[in-house]
């Protein structure tokens, strides 16, 4: 009979090949997964309980989310790291991470950067949008480290935005030891390519980071019926309650954008993905 006082839980932050890296009590254990537990179903991020004596992963407990390129489970937060300019600053990238993060159960934190390179005009333009933003959605500057440093105690974060946007020069300045390279092209637009890296979890003020910027190219598995829950700014009462807002009778979510309450772009960005899905 085994002694289940051996079992401890842990969090799953590395994975090379059989050996999975875990987390247990501030310890780093090197662990294998008992022959039962199908081992291609563990990810990164996945929370186990772990013999401590045998160094076997015994169990998987319950998942939040699990996403895939890279392949990680179990994150808390999305940085959505949105440039201003170079690359341009773009409603449509946000609002598609926006949507898919609240799918996925992760809480949404929008982080602009390169406010300084754009001028008066642009500037005001670019903050106008954002206040709107603000009624549904956490906004930082990427200027604001401190406020960013205190969501992530905690929580197991995951970072998107475009190539260039300044995720990695965000992630300088979180964390001065993380070093990481900027400038460099992210391996998730070479989709074709053989270089998949594997996503650690880095830990990270209190929490962990996925080491990756990846997340650029999340599949949008939304059901075509349920994108609509995932725009907060949608919640109104429509004469029919399966509505989706495209051009049915008595659609208020219509009437709102007509009437400035709901801002255009979100809801021809809404349309655009009810496009993509189907
Ligand atoms: N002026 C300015 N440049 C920035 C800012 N954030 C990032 N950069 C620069 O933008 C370039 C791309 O940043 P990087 O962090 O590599 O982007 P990533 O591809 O998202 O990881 C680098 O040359 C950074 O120095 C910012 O807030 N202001
Ligand atoms: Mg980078
Ligand atoms: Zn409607």
């Amino acid at each position: 009979m085994k002694q289940q006082n051996s079992f401890k839980e842990g969090k799953i932050v590395k994975i090379n090949k059989d050996l999975y890296t875990v987390l247990c009590d501030e310890r780093v254990l090197s662990c294998y997964v008992r022959g039962k537990l199908k081992e291609d179903k563990l990810t990164v991020g996945d929370n186990v309980l772990v013999d401590v004596n045998s160094l076997t992963i015994e169990k998987q407990l319950p998942r939040k989310n699990s996403l895939i390129r890279p392949l990680v489970s179990n994150i808390d937060l999305l940085f959505i790291v949105v440039s201003t300019e170079v690359p341009a600053f773009s409603e449509y990238l946000l609002d598609k991470m926006l949507s898919l993060s609240i799918y996925n159960k992760i809480e949404p934190i929008i982080i602009v950067t390169k406010l300084d390179k754009i001028d008066y005009k642009s500037k005001k333009i670019i903050l106008k949008t954002l206040k709107y933003y603000k009624k549904y959605f956490k906004i930082y500057k990427n200027t604001s480290i401190r406020k960013i440093v205190k969501e992530i105690k905690g929580k197991t974060v995951a970072l998107c935005g475009q190539t260039g946007a300044g995720k990695s020069t965000l992630l300088n300045k979180i964390d001065k030891n993380l070093k990481l390279n900027t400038d460099e092209v992210s391996y998730s637009l070479g989709r074709g390519k053989h270089t998949t890296r594997l996503v650690e979890l880095m830990k990270v003020k209190g929490g962990f980071i996925a080491d990756t910027p990846g997340f650029s190219s999340l599949d949008l598995n939304i059901e075509r019926n349920e994108l609509k829950h995932t725009f907060p700014d949608f919640n109104y009462v429509c004469k029919y309650k399966s509505c989706n807002h495209v051009s049915e009778d008595g659609c208020e979510v219509i009437k709102a954008v007509k009437n400035g309450k709901i801002l255009k772009s979100r809801y021809e960005n809404y349309l655009k993905l009810l496009k993509e899905i189907s």
